[in-house]
Formats: C-alpha cells, sequence, structure tokens
C-alpha cells in the first residue's frame, strides 16, 4: 500500500508501539548504481539569499491550552516563519533544480532528525536525500502525532507518546516542502524537503548556502521558502570553477 512512495514500515509501526525507542530494522532502498564526481574538475557555487519585503510581525503561540506544553517553556514562544538578518532570509531551502542529467548519488545513511522540543520542531525547516532515514524524536513529555502532507509520496501519521521514543521513515522519491504537522498542537509546524541530489541546504541566519564539489556544467539553482515561495537562478560552473548568486526575495 505504500509501495513507491513515503514508506512507513510495518516492523516499525509495531517496534514503536511496544519500545520507547528504536529504529527500523527494515532499512533505506538499496544505493543506486553511483555516478562518480571528479572532484579534479569539481567547483563550488555560493548562494546568498536575501529578502527586502516586510518582515510579518512574530505571533505569540498560545500554548497554554494544551497539555504540559507551556510548562517547557519560561519565556513567550513566537511563531516566526519569515527571519531576516540585515536582509539575509534564513530557513530558505537552496538546490539543484536541474542541470545534472541522470546522475546518481548515494544517500547518506546517517539520518536527519527533527526533534519535538517544547511542543516545537527542531529544526522547522530541514532538507535531506532521497532514501536517507528521516528520523522523527520526541523528547516531550507530551503525545505528540506526526502528520505528514506531502503532495507526491505517501503522506504518514503516527502517534509518539513516549518521551524518548524514535521513528523513521523513508521517501524513494523527491519532494520539496513537505509539511508535518501535529493536531494535538496545531501550531507544530515543520518543513521537509527530499532531494535526488547532495548539492541543497537551508540557510542560516547569513542566508548563505554553500554547494561544493558540484561537477562543471549549467544548472538551475532554485530556493523555496515556506510562506515566500520559490526563485530560481541559472548558474554556469567551469571546471573548478567558484561562482556565487545573490537570490531575492
Ligand atoms: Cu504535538
Amino acid at each position: 500500500m505504500f509501495a513507491n512512495k513515503a514508506k512507513f514500515l510495518l516492523p516499525a509501526a509495531l517496534c514503536g508501539l511496544l519500545l520507547s525507542a528504536c529504529s527500523d530494522s527494515s532499512g533505506p532502498p538499496p544505493q543506486p548504481v553511483v555516478t562518480p564526481v571528479d572532484s579534479a574538475t569539481a567547483g563550488s557555487i555560493a548562494i546568498r539569499v536575501r529578502y527586502a519585503g516586510e518582515v510579518p510581525e512574530p505571533v505569540e503561540i498560545n500554548m497554554r491550552a494544551s497539555g504540559k506544553c507551556a510548562e517547557l517553556h519560561d519565556e513567550p514562544v513566537y511563531d516566526r516563519p519569515v527571519q531576516v538578518d540585515d536582509g539575509r532570509l534564513a530557513n530558505a531551502v537552496v538546490y539543484i533544480k536541474s542541470g545534472l542529467g541522470d546522475r546518481a548519488f548515494q544517500h547518506p545513511t546517517e539520518p536527519l532528525v527533527i526533534d519535538q522540543r517544547g511542543c516545537l520542531y527542531h529544526p522547522r525547516v530541514s532538507a535531506m536525500m532521497v532514501g536517507q532515514p528521516l528520523e522523527f524524536l520526541n523528547s516531550d513529555p507530551e503525545a505528540h502525532n506526526v502528520r505528514g502532507r506531502p503532495e507526491k509520496v505517501s503522506s504518514w501519521n503516527f502517534m509518539m507518546s513516549r518521551p524518548k521514543s524514535t521513528r523513521t521513515v523513508y521517501f524513494d522519491k523527491s519532494e520539496i516542502g513537505i509539511r508535518v504537522g501535529c493536531d494535538v498542537h496545531p501550531w507544530m509546524s515543520a518543513y521537509v524537503s527530499v532531494l535526488p541530489n547532495p548539492y541543497f541546504g537551508v540557510t542560516g541566519k547569513n542566508g548563505e548556502v554553500q554547494l561544493t564539489n558540484v561537477p562543471p556544467g549549467e544548472y538551475v539553482v532554485a530556493t523555496w521558502h515556506e510562506t515566500l515561495g520559490e526563485r530560481e537562478v541559472t548558474v554556469k560552473l567551469e571546471p573548478r570553477g567558484k561562482q556565487s548568486a545573490t537570490i531575492d526575495y
């Protein structure tokens, strides 16, 4: 029923019910036949993401209505989807959208971990590769369900009621900006992007992402932001080139 799409694997479901912490024993999809990158000719692309518009006022999250969440914070908690520092936009996913042809890349076996802590997701915005494990961790003394609302891969939904429990999902195709949420605490939002190549990153405070070990070529590099949408730029990379580009919102 989950064939060819996001795999929420049954053994993991069972072990999640029985144990406080466990991971998938079924394992990720097999590694593809990899197209090697010649490091002697590879280069790098630096992308800077800027935002010139108005930054929405942060909205205080009312956690008092839901269980223990409010007790987990000493200070008021604000929702800040648009984070801008000195004109630089954080939490934008930067990735090579096209230009790599049919190259195939090894996926990491290290999981991307999204922690549920203080009734918030950490990190809020993240990116990973197709085939890489995505591990949800519950660090709270509070039950959360994890509902994925993708458009291309299959949706998933499971409950995580025990502190320090983990659950793992896998993807065998790519999708940008999959929304993850919790029905118990409707303010909880995370966004995961699943990429078919290793050339991606999420901007931090400086609004920058470095793509390294990129083969020479002409690429469409795209950015995605949860409320500001997508932008693209074309970058031509010579052998051993160092290119940089700015993307403006
Ligand atoms: Cu929750």
